[in-house]
């Protein structure tokens, strides 16, 4: 299914949009600046570009407001990332994307970089670190370089880090499209005109641990061994468009159902590739359980899930207190507050 294009690369592209050369603009740490965590109510599975990180499929988000990723960029004497609080090793696979993502934009120009970022979300948990942090770099490298870019641009060169990074440039619902042209520069993510103050997201955490497959392998393999992939694009077509007309009418049970579906039609995928691909852990059944439980009562509750084992409930405020009683220990968020 990937039909990358060889000869088009990220730099390639990126050169197309930028100076020959650029310039630090601030000898002193630029102002840090914020992007957030985000996560998909259809979700984003397969690359038909894995140099570009273009989908298969279009998705659509909600951004978790002031859960994310805050980044920084100086010029330093030699090349370095610090991650909540710690100098990362040269060889750290994460330095290593964060300074080839750097690469990306200082070409022509001799000088080095210390990139501070904090999360303050659990890294490689299932919640989405990944995107809040490569748009946060994005937005860092464009001030750092005094570039100016629109926002659709960074949109673009921000999925080229990490495809998801694409949706956290914004806040509220936001709509990543799948878009045609070989270059990318269609693929890119723009947020939906409507608040919704009443929706919840709660986060009932698993394990915080790193995982063992990650998203791009993992959604690698299912492309190249799940047959039952086929039926993926159809699916998630469907359900965002039936996403569009939950968001517009303020139907949460449409918007619940369809995001529950979804999450659960993607990680179908997963377990019908080879090896086969399960995220889910006892605990993870066990909450899904408790939801199907909850709603049975009468609760407005519904769930997704990412490449990982923990569970994202999402339900209105004035469920919240019943919401409570079924998961005790709930970090709730509000990404409309
Ligand atoms: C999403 N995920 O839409 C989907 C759902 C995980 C499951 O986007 O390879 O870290 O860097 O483009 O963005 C996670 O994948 O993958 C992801 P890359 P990314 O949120």
């Amino acid at each position: 299914m990937n039909t990358s294009n060889a000869s088009i690369t990220r730099q390639s592209v990126i050169d197309q949009y930028l100076p020959a050369v650029v310039t630090p603009q601030c000898e002193r740490m630029s102002d840090a600046v914020f992007a957030p965590s985000n996560i998909a109510l259809c979700k984003y599975w397969g690359k038909r570009d894995a140099e570009l990180n273009l989908p298969i499929n279009s998705s659509l988000s909600i951004s978790l407001a002031h859960l994310g990723t805050r980044t920084s960029i100086r010029v330093a004497d030699a090349d370095q990332v610090w991650l909540n609080g710690t100098r990362l090793a040269i060889g750290d696979k994460f330095a290593r994307k964060v300074i080839a993502f750097i690469d990306l934009f200082r070409r022509g120009s001799d000088h080095r970089v210390k990139v501070v970022t904090e999360n303050n979300i659990p890294t490689a948990a299932g919640l989405a670190s990944s995107a809040s942090g490569f748009a946060a770099l994005m937005k860092a490298v464009d001030q750092f370089y005094g570039l100016q870019l629109p926002l659709l641009q960074q949109s673009a060169f921000a999925r080229m880090g990490s495809g998801s990074a694409s949706r956290s440039l914004y806040d509220g619902f936001v709509e990543w499209q799948m878009g045609i042209r070989e270059d990318g520069m269609d693929s890119v993510a723009a947020p939906l005109d409507c608040v919704w103050p009443e929706l919840r997201i709660g986060l009932v955490k698993v394990s915080t641990g790193e995982k063992a497959v990650d998203s791009r392998s993992g959604m690698n393999r299912t492309v190249d061994t799940a047959h039952l992939y086929q039926s993926w694009p159809l699916q998630a077509a469907a359900d965002l468009q039936r996403l569009h007309n939950a968001i517009n009418a303020k139907d949460f049970t449409l918007l619940g159902e369809t995001a529950e579906q979804n999450s659960l039609s993607m990680h179908a995928t997963m377990i019908a590739s080879w090896p086969p691909l399960l995220y889910w852990q006892p605990d993870s059944v066990a909450a899904m359980q408790t939801i199907w439980q909850a709603r049975a009562v009468g609760t407005e509750l519904y769930f997704t899930m990412d490449a990982g084992p923990n569970i994202k409930l999402l339900f209105l405020a004035d469920a919240e207190a019943q919401v409570r009683k079924f998961f005790p220990d709930l970090e709730v968020i509000s990404p409309f507050a």
